[in-house]
């Protein structure tokens, strides 16, 4: 059993690609904690959508065990992070649990925008900040530059900044050596309020598993936890732990959970409910029970709620219903508490969820899950953000557009502050951005070699396709950062589609007044092109307060199926597609239920 002494905690934070998951690669080997053998590329990355995607969604604790050049051995827990500003959130909540954090920056491309929101998001933690350039295989001539900005930045000689090879694994062992060196231990459990008899949890994120109930990840601040009774400070309840153990990164019982470390909780719960991440675990160390002990006194600070900032309602279809997607989205806010939701209903789409994401990846990456882990099938409504509306003297926040009332009184939108960064060279094709989203420049100053923009910019921008534009005119070399900030007055209008007489609530959005014509003349001419035909041709309308803006149509598809006693063989197969096709000119006719994917969102979120 490691002494506190002994333990270090701590994160590998990076803008995304920067090379946190080939770095983490590189740890598991050293340590010997994946065998060689057994060893892919991004290990850490085990959900298959993560290996899929190439990216790190969830963060992934692991516990290592290293003997450092001191002759003394440690157990490192590391974090690995994701990088992409949609799962902030899950970096957040990581470094909360740690006393260190190596700052990676990709070598080739100098320091980006999400390597300054996880440093401001670190120092605040107060962590101790070890910095890494990355990728010095490439031999790139820049590097000592990139070097140079990265001490600058942190106000420290560059001969403190580490130079390694996530790949090669140059330099990796000296910078583990530098975790034992320059991480503080884990601080003692002795507590200033009086109840040191008392064992204390932070969970910082939580899973499912059908036998062993909600199992909590937790980081231990003070004393230790067997598999005894245990309290909840938030819900309130009570459980009996069925096991604590490690992450090798496999869970891994252990007969106990000491100060400092880093584990899980069993919790044998199954309801979803009770588990929140950020609430506190408590147990009694000498049996008493926690007693006349207070116990919301003795809560850890949590986290704070984050902001979604785009609204997506789900309603059951096929065979799903209505309580499967609820319980489906229970279970993945388990595991991913950035997730929040609350019962909706739609005239034509029934029963659903208006769901909040905090950005369009976030709201692709649960899609893809709902689907894959869950087998769920279902219809989702156009992505939206809140307005916050003044109508008949009343004052209320609108997150779907079909409920955005004619004529509102006075319409109120949220804005970004958006930090870019870019090298020189992309400087002129970044601000051409600026028309194009509505972006207000208020500063430009040199971070190194790159520039950096601080902006406003208002949050419907950021739902469009700005992500993508922006890698386009760089090239991928400029990155960004936002956070909300406040709001201003706005003139917008609802904009609805109408397909064959019915109005399609899952293609109404809100739109600004001066870009109504276009964006409804666009949608019509983008929706030809991406829904199928039909036995029948099909009225498309863009309309705004009952005003036809656009129309197009997408003819009849060829009949080619009126000659079934030609070739006999084929007749069933004929008959069965025919059917299908009737029955979807039934759904199609009932209008509401036009199966949108959302790939044909993304399609008309584009400028
Ligand atoms: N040449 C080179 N490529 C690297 C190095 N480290 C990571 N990469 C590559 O960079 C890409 C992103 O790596 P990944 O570990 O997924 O980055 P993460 O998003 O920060 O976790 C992958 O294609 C890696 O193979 C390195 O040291 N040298
Ligand atoms: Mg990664």
């Amino acid at each position: 059993m490691a002494a506190m002494e002994h333990i270090r905690n701590f994160v590998i934070i990076a803008h995304i690609d920067s090379g946190k998951s080939t770095l983490a690669d590189r740890l598991l080997e050293m340590t010997g904690t994946v065998p060689m053998r057994s060893m892919q590329a991004q290990y850490l990355d085990r959900m298959p959508l993560e290996r899929e995607r190439g990216i790190t969604i969830k963060m992934a604790p692991v516990r290592m065990e290293y003997a450092a050049d001191d002759g003394k051995k440690y157990v490192m827990n590391l974090i690995d992070t994701p990088g992409h500003s949609d799962f902030a959130y899950e970096v957040s909540r990581a470094l909360n649990a740690v006393e260190g954090g190596i700052l990676l920056i990709d070598g080739t491309k100098g320091i980006q925008a999400q390597t300054l929101s996880n440093l401001r998001g670190a120092q605040k933690a107060g962590l101790r900040i070890i910095p890494a350039v990355n990728k010095i295989d490439l031999a790139l001539p820049h590097i000592e530059k990139v070097v140079e900005a990265t001490a600058e930045l942190l106000g420290i000689e560059p001969s403190e900044v580490f130079r390694v090879s996530a790949k090669t694994g140059a330099g990796v062992k000296e910078l583990l050596e530098a975790v034992v060196k320059f991480v503080p231990p884990p601080k003692t459990g002795h507590s200033a309020d009086g109840h040191d008899n008392i064992s204390k949890a932070l969970i910082f994120d939580s899973m499912y598993d059908d036998h062993k109930g909600i199992i909590a990840n937790v980081r231990v601040f003070g004393g230790e936890f067997g598999t005894e009774d245990m309290h909840l400070v938030a819900s309130a309840d009570g459980f009996k732990a069925k096991e604590v153990g490690y992450f090798s990164p496999d869970m891994k019982a252990s007969p106990k959970l000491l100060t400092g470390e880093i584990g899980y909780i069993a919790t044998g719960l199954k309801e979803p409910e009770l588990v929140h991440i950020g609430d506190t675990i408590l147990a009694n160390r000498d049996s008493t029970g926690l007693g006349s002990a207070r116990k919301s006194e003795l809560a850890l600070p949590g986290y704070r709620e984050p902001a979604p900032v785009v609204f997506i309602s789900f309603y059951p279809d096929g065979e799903t219903k209505f309580d499967d997607l609820k319980r489906g989205f229970e279970k993945l806010r388990l595991n991913d508490a950035a997730l929040s939701f609350e019962p909706d209903s739609n005239e034509a789409l029934g029963r659903g969820l208006k769901v909040g994401f905090l950005g369009q990846l976030h709201f692709e990456i649960i899609s893809s899950r709902l689907e894959r882990e869950y087998n769920l099938t279902f219809l989702t409504s156009f992505p939206s953000i809140a307005y916050r509306v003044q109508d008949k003297g009343q004052v209320f926040v609108i997150k779907q557009p079909q409920d955005f009332p004619d004529h509102p009184e006075k319409v109120w939108e949220p804005l970004v502050n958006l930090e870019i960064l870019t090298p020189q060279q992309y400087l002129s094709a970044v601000l051409n951005m600026q028309t194009v989203f509505d972006i207000e420049i208020s500063e430009v100053k040199n971070i190194g070699e790159n520039l950096l923009i601080q902006a406003v910019m208002p949050l419907r921008e950021l739902i469009r396709d700005f992500d993508d534009r922006m890698k386009s005119v760089s090239q991928g070399y400029a990155s960004f950062t936002y956070e909300l900030a406040g709001e201003r007055e706005s003139e917008v209008e609802k904009l609805e589609i109408v397909v064959v007489n019915e109005v399609v609530p899952a293609l109404t959005r809100i739109v600004p007044k001066k870009d109504l014509e276009r964006e409804g003349r666009q949608t019509v001419e983008r929706l030809k092109e991406l829904l199928p035909k039909a036995q029948f041709s099909q009225a498309l309308q863009a309309k705004s307060l009952g005003r036809i803006i656009a129309r197009e149509t997408i003819p009849a598809m060829k009949k080619e199926l009126g000659n079934f006693g030609k070739n006999g063989g084929d007749r069933t197969r004929k008959m069965k597609l025919w059917k299908k096709q009737e029955k979807g000119k039934e759904r199609l006719q009932a209008g509401a239920r036009v199966d949108i994917s959302p790939e044909v969102f993304r399609e008309i979120l584009k400028k």
